[in-house]
């Protein structure tokens, strides 16, 4: 595996690039254009500048998070090739610059959920939390201003204010569409574009659905290991594959992970690892990555990563906002380091039990 972090680029993110490579075992960064609006054909020279940054600070560019699929694609509406095909020449252009990984989701409307950007812990510590009886509460076409209310003033990953304005426009878009029609339209999508992933060798890893469950009332898909698998094999190109996020499969305690990681092996191309902690139905919150402090077991969710051959990057994903730190929620520096430091010390230790090289 290769241990990266997540980074929003210069202007977005208050981590910055020399602050990451002191954090032991990092070899790159998951980057993106973030003021690039879901559908939009990237510049190639944005992804030259955004390379050449990463690379001049001592790092590699690991992959993508994300490249945004327009919502013309998810509800498969007539205008849907023309941002295909826009995808497609941004796949294009960052294959010939050698970013080889690409995460994205095919959430309707929303991406990543929460009811609490901040909840406080009793240690002082605040993060991430989502009980479904306050999003009952919450009329969607105010849920971005619920959002925007604990966000320090950032811009969170994947909720564009441009697209929130039309919320319930989006929300009209996505009537009548199910989970087999998301299904249908994922899969056109993705047989558009494995030619080019093909010629590029560009590994797609799709984001599962975080809460893995439906949300105002719109489908989800990406929900279970199950549908996971079914989604390589409606598509069977190795090309077509998944980000294993620990903590969004990992919110329905029904998941089994470690079972997921075996099912998908092979076909995990980019892997999320963090610890959630279940407060009761439909409720939890985002704990350190340390097994003992959440619900999960990330000893064994990186053993079974580790016995599957995952070769690819892998990032702490979230972090609790520790020490005073004021930064985009989730993404502060401190737990995360902390969260890649444990993570590191569980491979190593999986790497000398075991004993296969990396
Ligand atoms: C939240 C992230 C998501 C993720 C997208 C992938 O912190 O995990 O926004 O990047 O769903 O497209």
């Amino acid at each position: 595996m290769k241990m990266t972090m997540r980074w929003f680029g210069e202007g977005y993110d208050t981590v910055t690039l020399q602050q990451i490579r002191q954090v032991p075992g990092v070899e790159g960064v998951i980057t993106t254009i973030y003021d690039a609006a879901p559908g939009e054909e990237w510049e190639e020279d944005a992804i030259l500048s955004m390379k050449q940054k990463v690379e001049d600070a001592g790092l590699s560019l690991c992959g993508i998070e994300s490249v945004n699929i327009h919502d013309a694609i998810k509800v498969g509406s007539r205008d849907r090739d023309f941002y295909i095909d826009n995808y497609i020449r941004t796949l294009e252009k960052l294959g010939k610059n050698d970013i080889h990984l690409v995460c994205y989701n095919f959430m309707p409307v929303f991406d990543w959920t929460r009811s609490d950007l901040a909840k406080v812990r009793p240690d002082g510590s605040t993060v991430f939390a989502y009980d479904q009886k306050i999003i009952d509460q919450i009329d969607p076409a105010n849920m971005s201003e619920a959002m925007g209310e604990k966000n320090n003033g950032f811009l969170l990953p994947g909720w564009e204010p441009e697209r929130m304005a039309h919320i319930q426009e989006l929300f009209r878009m996505y009537e009548g569409i199910d989970e087999d029609r998301l299904f249908a339209n994922l899969q056109f999508f993705l047989e558009a574009i494995m030619p080019v992933c093909d010629k590029y060798d560009i590994n797609m890893a799709i984001h599962p659905d975080d809460p893995a469950w439906s949300v105002f009332g719109l489908a989800r898909i990406m929900t279970s290991g199950e549908n996971l698998v079914r989604l390589t094999k409606l598509v069977d190109n190795p090309h077509n594959g998944v980000t294993l996020c620990t903590g969004s499969l990992g919110s329905d305690p029904k998941n089994d992970i470690v079972d997921a990681i075996h099912a998908l092996k092979g076909r995990i191309h980019f892997a999320h690892v963090r610890n959630i902690k279940y407060n009761g139905e439909g409720s939890f919150e985002e704990a350190a990555h340390l097994s003992s402090d959440g619900s999960l077991d990330m000893f064994e969710i990186m053993k079974a990563l580790y016995e599957t051959g995952f070769d690819g990057p892998i990032r702490p994903d979230h972090g609790r906002a520790i020490w005073g730190e004021i930064s985009m929620p989730g993404y502060g520096l401190y737990d995360r380091a902390l969260g890649i430091t444990y993570l590191n010390g569980i491979w190593e230790s999986l790497e000398k039990m075991i004993g296969r090289k990396k």
